[in-house]
């Protein structure tokens, strides 16, 4: 697969994806060319609009607010909240501007072991149970396990999503092919031993090949994909994605990013604590719709909200 990037520039005659990012050029293999110059069929691929996902439109960015319900995620996790207060917290994210709410019960940070499923499913069945009787937001599962996925489809989740795009549990397709949509996320190897994996001749042409390879195995459902910044990803690879994220349009599919607080933001900030992460993160979202994402995955939704109202204003 050749990767294929599209430069974007204000006032280009492609649309990227149907969306608010526009083209000319595209780089080929290093080589900068003009877009018409390109099979059609990539062409068609770079420019179709998405389809809807989970009943969202996709021609502007959406944002996922992140709903831990762990005692040790690296940044909003707590084993001391109730059902109802974990259920107001997440309503409380959708008050602020989330369209999808994603919810975790095993924390994937790099080194975390692994959570057994029913432990996972007594996490989060019962919020998604309560969410469900409250709003009729999309709610996505976060995990990588087919009985943790398929309880939460029985209590009403809409979308999987997957840190191991579909290469932790062979079963987990199957239940996905139950769901609305399904999020496919890049990684190597487990949580636990994931940074060792972060060896890359050419992270973008890796991720994008590993992208679309689990793509082609997946359930016939509307699809997501994901770079997976952070997951068997060092600093310098994590900006390489980001930088050039607008090549994974080349897939054919929406995109995910979710880069909120993560260490590389911390890192490039000189700020030590996760929750304080909130600008520089806001800051990497903003990036990211620059290039076309169509969903954020963040912890601070009003923040996220507010920067994005004021960008789509300017560029939008
Ligand atoms: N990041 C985390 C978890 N799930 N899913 C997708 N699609 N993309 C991501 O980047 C992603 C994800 C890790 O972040 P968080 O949930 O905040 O932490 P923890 O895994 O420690 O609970």
């Amino acid at each position: 697969m050749t990767p294929i990037r599209p430069l974007i520039v204000e006032g280009g005659a492609h649309r990227l994806a149907g969306g608010w990012c526009r083209f000319d050029l595209v780089e080929v293999a290093g080589r900068r060319v003009a877009a018409e110059t390109l099979d059609p069929e990539d062409l068609a691929r770079l420019t179709a609009p998405r389809p809807d996902l989970v009943g969202l439109t996709l021609d502007r960015p959406r944002i996922m607010g992140i709903v831990n319900v762990t005692p040790d995620s690296f940044s909003d996790g707590g084993a001391d909240a109730s059902l109802g207060q974990t259920v107001d917290r997440a309503l409380g994210l959708v008050a602020e501007g989330a369209d999808i709410l994603d919810i975790g019960g095993e924390s994937t940070r790099p080194g975390a072991a692994e959570v057994p499923a029913d432990q996972e499913i007594a996490r989060t069945g019962p919020v998604i149970e309560a969410l469900r009787a409250r709003s009729s937001v999309p709610i996505s599962i976060d995990t990588r396990k087919a009985a943790v996925a398929r309880a939460a489809l029985a209590a009403g989740a809409d979308m999987v999503n997957d840190v191991s795009a579909l290469r932790f549990d062979p079963n987990l397709a199957g239940v996905a092919a139950g769901a609305r949509a399904l999020c496919l996320m890049h990684s190597r190897a487990t949580p636990e031993t994931m940074q060792d994996a972060a060896r890359y001749d050419d992270v973008m042409a890796e991720v994008a090949s590993e992208l679309s390879t689990a793509a082609a195995g997946a359930p016939n459902v509307p699809l997501i994909l994901d770079p997976g910044i952070g997951f068997a990803k060092d600093q310098a690879q994590n900006l390489a994605l980001l930088r050039h994220l607008a090549g994974l349009h080349a897939l054919g599919r929406p995109l995910l990013v979710g880069a909120s607080r993560k260490r590389f933001v911390g890192a490039i900030s000189g700020v030590e604590a996760a929750g304080d992460r909130v600008h520089g993160s806001v800051a990497v979202a903003l990036g990211a719709v620059a290039q076309g994402a169509q969903v954020l995955r963040v912890h601070d939704v009003a923040a996220t909200r507010q920067a994005l109202s004021l960008w789509m204003a300017i560029h939008g």
